[in-house]
């Protein structure tokens, strides 16, 4: 497939830049498989959520042998399924590590965004754009599998916007990934429904599954996806009984769009979980009289 560039570092591929944002233009994706596999901060990145897994599941008095994160996360899961969204929300709206930021805004990142978006491009991040994603086994967790969606509706800021994809735990055969169908961005921002768990989906499937061809990405660990942000894709459901995949996605808009510029280049705003230094330091929080 014309769009899956392998064997591809950061330093190699800003070489081929131009052949790899053709790519991306006419199909709306490109595939970089192994792409992070020897960057340091990609390294780190994996390390820390390892450091964080480690130190949860010693709060059980767990001494984990497990290697992968996915299999430290099913291990999280057996004695405290709720603690997973404590490293989840460290990698969400916004990603708070250093070494994944190192990562989004490195030199071949911004240098393909700049190819993609030309020279005039404003480049900006949605306020929602980052996501880690945790994809268990079982039928409580099918409700993450999303259906037939555009990225954008869940973002918003600008419909000018491409999505970075990567594999952050091993890959193991059943354990899902992402159908997707080239050249759908193409057809703009379509017509969309919303489901009652929040998923959004697109109105009228059978336009993309009637005329377009189904492709499937499987990210293993360090494998890297771009997408334009308006194509059609959906969640290949994790089948697995006892493994999970854990992947990180990462956006990028072009804030140099009238329709952005229409609606003030606002994002979408999620709620999410915090502290106040009043609940965190009771004894220290000095009530105004
Ligand atoms: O990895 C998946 O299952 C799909 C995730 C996805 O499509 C998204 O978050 O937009």
């Amino acid at each position: 497939m014309q769009w899956i560039f392998p064997e591809l570092t950061p330093q190699t591929a800003v070489l081929k830049l131009n052949e790899i944002a053709t790519a991306y233009r006419k199909y709306g994706i490109v595939i970089l498989p192994g792409f992070f596999n020897k960057e340091p901060d990609f390294e780190c990145y994996v390390e820390t959520i390892r450091y964080l897994f480690v130190k949860l599941l010693s709060r059980y008095n767990i001494q984990s042998k497990e290697k992968d994160i996915g299999d430290l996360l099913m291990e999280l899961q057996k004695v405290a399924p709720l603690d997973g969204k404590i490293i989840t929300d460290l990698g969400t709206q916004h990603n708070k590590f250093i070494a994944a930021n190192r990562l989004k805004y490195s030199n071949f990142i911004v240098c393909f965004l700049r190819q993609i978006f030309g020279k005039a491009a404003i480049l900006a991040t949605p306020q929602s754009g980052d996501t880690l994603h945790f994809f268990l086994p079982g039928k409580k967790f099918k409700k993450y599998n999303l259906p037939i969606h555009q990225d954008y509706p869940y973002l918003m800021q600008s419909r000018q916007q491409v999505t970075l994809h990567f594999g952050l735990s091993m890959f193991y055969d059943d354990v899902g990934g992402i159908y997707y169908w080239p050249q759908t961005n193409r057809l703009g921002v379509l017509p969309s429904k919303k489901k009652k768990n929040g998923s959004y989906k697109i109105a009228d499937p059978s336009i993309i599954t009637k005329r377009y061809k189904r492709y499937e990405l499987f990210l293993k660990q360090g494998d890297v996806s771009f997408f334009d942000s308006l194509l059609c894709h959906q969640s290949i459901p994790n089948r697995t009984k006892n493994r999970a995949r854990i992947n990180q996605i990462m956006r990028f808009s072009n804030l140099n769009d009238e329709l952005a510029a229409d609606n003030n280049w606002y994002s979408s705003v999620y709620e999410r979980r915090g502290i106040l230094f009043e609940q965190a330091h009771k004894d220290l929080f000095v009530q105004e009289e």
